[in-house]
């Protein structure tokens, strides 16, 4: 993800009781023809200080970029004259913004029977970082008349804001203690389905699912799930600015936010795929770990990495499955025991509605990134299969993705985590790569 650079007083987050709006901003497709002209185009990105939506791969140059109207004229002109092939791929990103609000409206008046089990909640909607908080307590509350799961609650950490970092651990409940896994999503805010996914792992653990994968996951792992990491910059996407990435850490009276994904302390530089301003949407923070929601996970993690076989963190947008390293492009030792069962999860995620996932280290795949948790994860708390994943979809809403995706893209997720953790060799655990 390229700078964002706070270029107006909104867009740094002092205005603090409107919604900003999206009228006629625009994300463009860009296809160079060449690697000469890639390089022309990318100058064009840094120049304008333009958010790269879909970063160019190797083998595919084209790229999604998303342009503020003022800027508009200007950056066709000069991509008109490099010859770059350029299309508009998102018209007016306020439609896709207003679709979204009318369908949460409409989602949140259905009725819970129509929505499946669980106090009320619809797992098929947008929620607000309280409801979420309500519902892991419900969870929690719920188990203690069940048999055979135990849930529990724990308070990791407190945002720069006060708010809380909340990790719900499920169980068999037997006090026999298992390999563990660590599910996490929110790191970003904008990124809302990763949340949503993350709640309906949950339902489908405690409650049971239709493939019976539940109690097999349950006989075989702990489990650990950090929902919404990033509580303040989530409730910030959702009163003002919907495309807010960071946290919300005030800098100096001059800019909000740190990018926690570029602040975990693994080869963490912000040289690499970050920023040292702090108005970028990438900032690496003051120094590695310097937020309370870094520090608040991966002392958790620190606390518990004995036993723990596997992350994953879920993120949004591109249908990836990205395993280490994201500040380099050499790979860890065992990157074919990641690549294989990444492949094991993207292939059984894709059984139910056709979905493609790309598979490979983040640097190959995506882009190079120094200071991501799932590098620090692997690198730093020795956890073998560390991933992140990018849920759907390929980029025609990006991150506003509409509320009748979240059914479906949390089923295929499901599927997908649950056929994953059941293919791992148990008898590693704690294993370094
Ligand atoms: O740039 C990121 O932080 C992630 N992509 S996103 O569009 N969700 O922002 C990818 C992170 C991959 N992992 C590392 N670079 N370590
Ligand atoms: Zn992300």
């Amino acid at each position: 993800m390229s700078s964002l650079v706070c270029v107006s007083l909104l867009l740094c987050g002092y205005v603090t009781s409107e919604q900003i709006r999206f009228d006629g901003h625009k994300v463009l497709q860009i296809v160079p023809h060449s690697d000469d002209e890639l390089k022309q185009v990318l100058a064009i990105h840094d120049l304008y200080d333009l958010d790269m939506w879909r970063h160019p791969r190797r083998g595919n140059h084209s790229m999604e970029v998303y342009v503020e109207p003022e800027k508009l004229e200007s950056v066709l002109s000069v991509l008109k004259d490099i010859g770059a092939h350029v299309k508009i791929w998102i018209d007016d990103l306020q439609k896709l913004v207003d679709e979204e609000q009318s369908s949460i409206k409409r989602s949140i008046l259905l009725p819970y029977s129509s929505q499946g089990r669980n106090q009320g909640f619809n797992h098929f909607a947008y929620h607000r970082y309280s409801s979420i908080n309500q519902y892991l307590r419900d969870v929690a509350t719920a188990t203690l008349s069940m048999s055979s799961v135990n849930a529990s609650v724990s308070t990791i950490g407190y945002t720069a804001e006060g708010r809380e970092i909340n990790v719900l651990k499920v169980t068999r409940g037997d006090r026999i203690s298992r390999p563990s896994i660590f599910i996490d999503g929110g790191i970003h805010a904008r990124e809302w389905i990763a949340p949503a996914t993350v709640l309906y792992f949950i339902n489908q653990l405690v409650y049971g699912d239709e493939f019976g994968y539940a109690s097999q996951l349950l006989n075989k792992f702990d489990w650990f799930f950090a929902p919404l990491l990033n509580p303040d910059g989530y409730e910030y996407s959702h009163t003002n600015y919907r495309l807010w990435r960071k946290n919300r850490v005030e800098h100096r009276r001059k800019c909000f936010g740190t990018d926690l994904n570029r602040n975990f302390g693994y080869q963490w530089n912000p040289a690499i795929g970050g920023s040292t301003n702090v108005c970028s949407d990438v900032y690496s923070g003051s120094q590695a770990f310097s937020e309370k929601e870094s520090q608040a996970v991966s002392t958790f993690i620190t606390d518990n990495k004995q036993n723990m076989l596997a992350y994953l963190t879920y993120h949004a947008y591109g249908q990836m499955w990205l395993y280490p390293w994201g500040f380099t492009s050499a790979l860890p030792p065992d990157w074919q025991d990641l690549d294989a069962a990444a492949k094991t999860g993207t292939a059984a995620l894709g059984e139910l509605y056709g979905t493609t996932y790309l598979v490979g280290s983040s640097t190959n795949v995506l882009y190079s990134a120094a200071g991501g948790s799932d590098d620090w994860v692997k690198g730093g708390a020795g956890v073998k299969y560390a991933y992140t994943i990018e849920l759907r979809d390929t980029g025609s809403h990006g991150f506003v993705l509409p509320v009748n995706q979240i059914e479906p893209t949390c089923r295929e997720s499901w599927r997908g985590l649950a056929a994953f953790a059941l293919s791992l060799n148990t008898i590693r655990t704690g294993s370094r790569g």
